[in-house]
């Protein structure tokens, strides 16, 4: 199958090496020379060569402004526009809209890897957009990464793309909360880790599908733990950090949610009721 990538960053190459050794034929693109050496993938000097030698399009550059930029007046007819750009639903939607007005087909893709693990098992790409688009190239794209398409609606797979980044910062600004704690008082922080924190997270992850099916009813009665109690809980760990020296600065958004939840009247609810404070 004949495909182009425009954009060749550490994703753009990971993606052009990937669809090679996958056998397709690769044209490349990328603002600055030197990028495709190495690539197997045939160069050319301009997006719009790209845009003419392939029926996929895909670009992968910097941000939405990047994709306008690269694609500047190139005519799209009888094109599929896989953009992997990241960006916002609302950007995607609008891109749609002026793939379209050139006469394409526009698909956009959400990449759950880092350019290392594209082409291996745990890679994950979300699309939204044309469903035709996405059906006639499903099988190409698995050299890829596993294909999860979402619906024709093409800002749903940057939505479900930031929610996924939502939950793994939402981790990460836990676990470096709680390194610095153990770290505070010079303890190893590396068995710390292995052996206590993430089996913690995750058996409490195991939870959050009946927290998603009580969100879903907006049934937040709880036999588990209360509001009141992690009101007070969240408390005395904020104390704890004062005293150990460490900024509680990536917690303390929660506490103030918490806080007005449990103000509002709530305190007997569980913790899955604090989504009601997010909009
Ligand atoms: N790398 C990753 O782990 C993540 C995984 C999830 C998806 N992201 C998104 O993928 C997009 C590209 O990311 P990248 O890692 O390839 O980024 P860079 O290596 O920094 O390469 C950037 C490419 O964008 C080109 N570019 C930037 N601005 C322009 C422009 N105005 N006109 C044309 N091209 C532009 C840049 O070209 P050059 O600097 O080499 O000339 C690179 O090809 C991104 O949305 C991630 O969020 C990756």
């Amino acid at each position: 199958m004949r495909i182009s990538i425009l954009g060749l960053g550490l994703m753009g190459q990971a993606l052009a090496r990937t669809l090679v050794q996958a056998g397709h034929s690769v044209t490349v693109w990328n603002r600055t020379e030197g990028k495709a050496d190495g690539l197997g993938a045939t160069s050319v000097a301009t997006a719009a060569e790209a845009v003419e030698a392939s029926p996929l399009v895909i670009v992968c550059v910097l941000d939405y402004a990047a994709v306008r930029e690269v694609l500047g007046s190139v005519q799209l007819a009888d094109r599929v526009l896989l953009n992997l750009t990241n960006g916002r639903p609302a950007e995607a939607r609008e891109l749609a809209e002026w793939v379209a007005a050139r006469g394409g087909d526009y698909l956009d893709g959400g990449i759950m890897a880092v350019p290392q693990m594209i082409g291996t098992p745990g890679a994950l790409v979300l699309y939204s957009g044309s469903q035709p688009a996405f059906e006639r190239y499903e099988e190409a794209l698995g050299a890829l990464a596993r294909p999860r398409y979402l619906g024709a609606d093409a800002g749903l797979a940057p939505l479900y793309d930031l929610a996924m980044l939502t939950g793994m910062y939402g981790q990460i600004a836990g676990f470096l909360e709680a390194a610095a704690l153990i770290a505070s008082e010079k303890r190893p922080v590396v068995e710390f880790t292995t052996e206590l924190l993430v089996p913690w997270l995750t058996a409490m992850a195991a939870q959050q599908p009946q927290w998603a099916v009580d969100i879903e009813a907006g049934d937040y009665a709880t036999d588990v733990s209360n509001l009141e109690v992690n009101r007070v809980g969240m408390d005395n760990l904020l104390r704890a950090f004062e005293d150990q020296g460490v900024k509680p600065d990536l917690l303390l958004p929660m506490k103030d949610v918490l806080d007005r939840r449990v103000a509002g009247g709530h305190g007997a609810e569980g913790l899955s009721s604090l989504i009601e404070e997010l909009h």
